[in-house]
């Protein structure tokens, strides 16, 4: 599939998109946005495609909604355009039922921070920084970032990056558990073409389960995660993957799952 502001390339099991406005750190546009929703959905409906790697071309990862698109005389009621745009791509992301990397480049800002918390997995380059810029021009975090944040650094630590906006670094951001893992700049693509493969030769029918559960759990009780877990678990004990996981298992050799 071609596109205008993104790139979506295969690689054996792995889906790349990166998006691709570097001069203006791939700032989001309503287009770039619908562009990554419409990979991001045939990715999932794709059977060759077992991971996808989030990225930006250039310096940046994403700063952000593009502020030239929502300024001016014409600008569009910031509702409206949130619908139109975030709230049908985070969800999106959320709900691929593949694992979903983020490889942080360079800055991440904003909703392009938001992207970055979509994702399953953080990886950033010891180059990448983050700002939840929203409040710098008076407005709250949105594209989720409300939501993912707390859930994902802590109450504390998100509404503080929330209400300076402050700049940081990826190890900090590391430190405070934003990032899965900092990785040094020179072997960043490397060093997540590794791991993204690894991630795409395992069991996508349970990676996709686990996400689901676990984001489910976050609301549930005991009763009824136990029950979900069960429920889940029976239909992944009639996978092939699970199958060959066994036989893998008593023949001392590595497994080769499908992802069926
Ligand atoms: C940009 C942007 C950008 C356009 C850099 N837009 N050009 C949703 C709905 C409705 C309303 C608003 O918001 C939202 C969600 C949001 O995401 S709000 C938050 C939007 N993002 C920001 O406010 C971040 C703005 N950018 C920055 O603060 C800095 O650019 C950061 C800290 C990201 C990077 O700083 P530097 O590394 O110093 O780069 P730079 O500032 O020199 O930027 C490089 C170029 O990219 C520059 O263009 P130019 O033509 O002058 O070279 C910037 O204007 C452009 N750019 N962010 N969001």
């Amino acid at each position: 599939m071609t596109y205008e502001q993104i790139t979506a390339t295969r690689e054996a099991g792995v889906l790349w998109l990166r998006m691709n406005r570097p001069d203006k750190l791939n700032a989001l546009t309503t287009t770039m946005s619908h562009e990554l929703e419409d990979a991001v959905r045939g990715a999932g409906s794709d059977d060759e495609v077992r991971c996808v790697v989030l990225t930006g071309e250039g310096r940046g990862f994403c700063a952000g909604q593009d502020l030239a698109e929502v300024s001016g005389e014409d600008r569009p009621d910031i509702a409206e355009h949130l619908a139109d745009t975030y709230h049908r791509l985070v969800p999106t992301m959320i709900a691929l039922p593949k694992p979903i990397v983020a490889a942080i480049n360079g800055v991440a800002a904003g909703a392009g921070l938001s992207l970055a918390l979509a994702c399953d997995v953080r990886l950033a380059s010891d180059a990448a920084r983050f700002t939840q810029a929203f409040v710098k021009i008076g407005l709250i975090p949105d594209s989720g970032g409300t939501h993912l944040l707390p859930r994902v650094v802590g109450y504390a630590k998100a509404l503080e990056l929330s209400i300076t906006g402050d700049l940081i670094d990826a190890a900090e951001a590391h430190r405070i558990g934003l990032v899965n893992r900092v990785i040094g700049a020179e072997g960043f693509a490397d060093e997540v073409r590794t791991y993204a493969e690894r991630l795409s030769a395992m069991p996508t029918l349970a990676i996709g389960e686990t996400k689901k559960l676990m984001l489910e759990a976050l609301t549930l009780g005991l009763p009824e995660a136990l029950s979900r877990e069960a429920a889940a678990q029976s239909r992944m004990g009639k996978t092939d993957d699970h199958q060959e996981g066994l036989r893998a298992f008593s023949e001392k050799r590595d497994p080769d799952f499908r992802g069926k």
